[in-house]
């Protein structure tokens, strides 16, 4: 018998739901290449050994009328070690996504470092369904392609926000296994199982162009018992063996859930917690924890409340790595800004890569950015938030504690 053989790349292709054709605006020739004619930029090599601080790559996706807001999260999230995907879905328009790739390749940053790329063909998503999961599922088939470098997936949306410096993130996660998964997740499935699970929902957005909203179908079906359904939060920061098991493994257990999960509201606040409870090999490796500030009404409704100024001390003071949901705008993105990032207007996040002296007195040193020359992008320092950072994820990570959360089976 003739044996087939797969490369990777195919069990890719057959991953990528709706055979979604992936376009990449590139907009730099070269990783790392230097444009000779300008004399600020400076070849900068990044160091992957044991004492240095690990790289993220981010997924970050908004829909029609974002692009700004994507735009200043990703400043605020910006680091030269990470690589970054951003995507507007199908609601945007081709000219918000052209300015978008725009923008990014008309930054000086940005393009010495080549690490952000803008998704060319959106995808047409409806959160309540699984066209949202399937384009996450892509966005990290891409990033696992784009680079090879990166220890964890983070999952940003456009209204997200983050509460600490990179530098206090890297720092944070250096000593870190590379292996560990922060996933918010229960086996306690409550209400959900019956408004959920067994109900069968459809989502065009899979088989149409533009967004589509989903509809439930009349018959419902029976909760599974091949496996055990975890559910949880849908934002994680997840370790690249994890996302490599999920994209194309083997095994046949993630395709399979997916599979399932295509029919099940709000899939992506459960498939990756299934699928890593209902797996032996990483079921160890979670922390049961997103890492996230959100404030829910109560009884809590289907998006945390807006942040504002009143809740910035709590926010600070939880020690989170980011935070949600926040307006476009809001003045208390100004203050963190300001006070944790600090960021010039339209500058990128300061870390200890950047050059430039912050916040000088002056109106007009204000206005510089401090990273438009920058140095060894290996050594980060975290601030006063990074700390607390780190107290939380060392708490997390505490021997009693870490066993205790992971993947209960109720
Ligand atoms: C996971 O942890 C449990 C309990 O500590 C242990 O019995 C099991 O062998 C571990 N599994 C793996 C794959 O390390
Ligand atoms: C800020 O948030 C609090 C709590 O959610 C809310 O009561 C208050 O009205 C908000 N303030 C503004 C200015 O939006
Ligand atoms: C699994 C998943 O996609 N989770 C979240 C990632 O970010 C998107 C974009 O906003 C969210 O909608 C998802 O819930």
């Amino acid at each position: 018998m003739r044996q087939l053989r797969f490369s990777p790349w195919i069990g890719i292709a057959a991953f990528v739901v709706g055979a979604l054709a992936l376009r990449v605006l590139s907009h730099s020739l070269l990783r790392g290449g230097i444009p000779a004619a300008d004399q600020g930029f400076r070849p900068v090599a990044l160091s992957r050994g044991p004492g240095d601080p690990p790289v993220f790559a981010y997924w970050m996706s908004g829909t029609g009328g974002e692009g700004e807001k994507i735009l200043r999260l990703l400043k605020a999230v910006y680091h030269p070690r990470n690589s970054y995907l951003l995507h507007l879905d199908a609601d945007s328009t081709a000219g918000e996504r052209r300015r978008l790739a725009l923008a990014i390749q008309s930054d000086r940053i940005f393009k010495a470092f080549a690490n952000v790329e803008v998704v060319g063909k959106p995808h047409a998503v409806d959160r309540t369904g699984s066209s949202v999961l399937a384009a996450a599922v892509n966005g990290a088939a891409v990033l696992l392609k784009i680079s090879s470098d990166w220890d964890w997936f983070i999952n940003l949306s456009a209204s997200d926000y983050p509460v600490v410096t990179q530098d206090d993130l890297l720092h944070a996660f250096t000593s870190l296994p590379r292996d560990l998964n922060f996933i918010d997740h229960t086996s306690d499935l409550g209400w959900k199982e019956s408004e959920r699970f067994d109900k069968i929902i459809v989502d065009p957005s899979l088989h149409m162009d533009k967004n589509t909203e989903s509809f439930f179908a009349s018959e419902t079906r029976a909760t599974p018992d091949a496996f055990t359904l975890f559910t949880g939060s849908p934002w994680f920061i997840l370790s690249r063996p994890f996302v490599e098991h999920c994209v194309h493994s083997w095994d046949n257990f993630p395709r399979k859930l997916l599979m399932y999960f295509a029919n099940v509201a709000y899939s992506m606040e459960s498939y990756f917690q299934t699928v890593i409870c209902n797996s032996p090999e990483f079921r160890n490796t979670t922390v049961n924890s997103d890492l996230r500030y959100f404030l829910w009404d109560d009884p809590p409704g289907l998006d945390p409340r807006f942040l504002n100024q009143s809740q910035y001390k709590e926010m600070i003071k939880s020690g989170a790595a980011f935070a949600r949901r926040f307006m476009e705008d809001d003045s208390v993105l100004e203050k963190i800004d300001k006070k944790i990032l600090r960021r010039s207007p339209n500058g990128v996040g300061v870390g200890k890569w950047c050059l430039g002296r912050p916040g000088g007195r002056k109106r007009k040193e204000l206005e510089e950015d401090p990273c438009s020359s920058w140095g060894d992008i290996n050594v980060v320092v975290p601030g006063p938030s990074g700390k607390r950072l780190r107290s939380l994820v060392s708490g997390l990570i505490s021997d009693e504690k870490l066993r205790s959360n992971q993947c209960r089976f109720a």
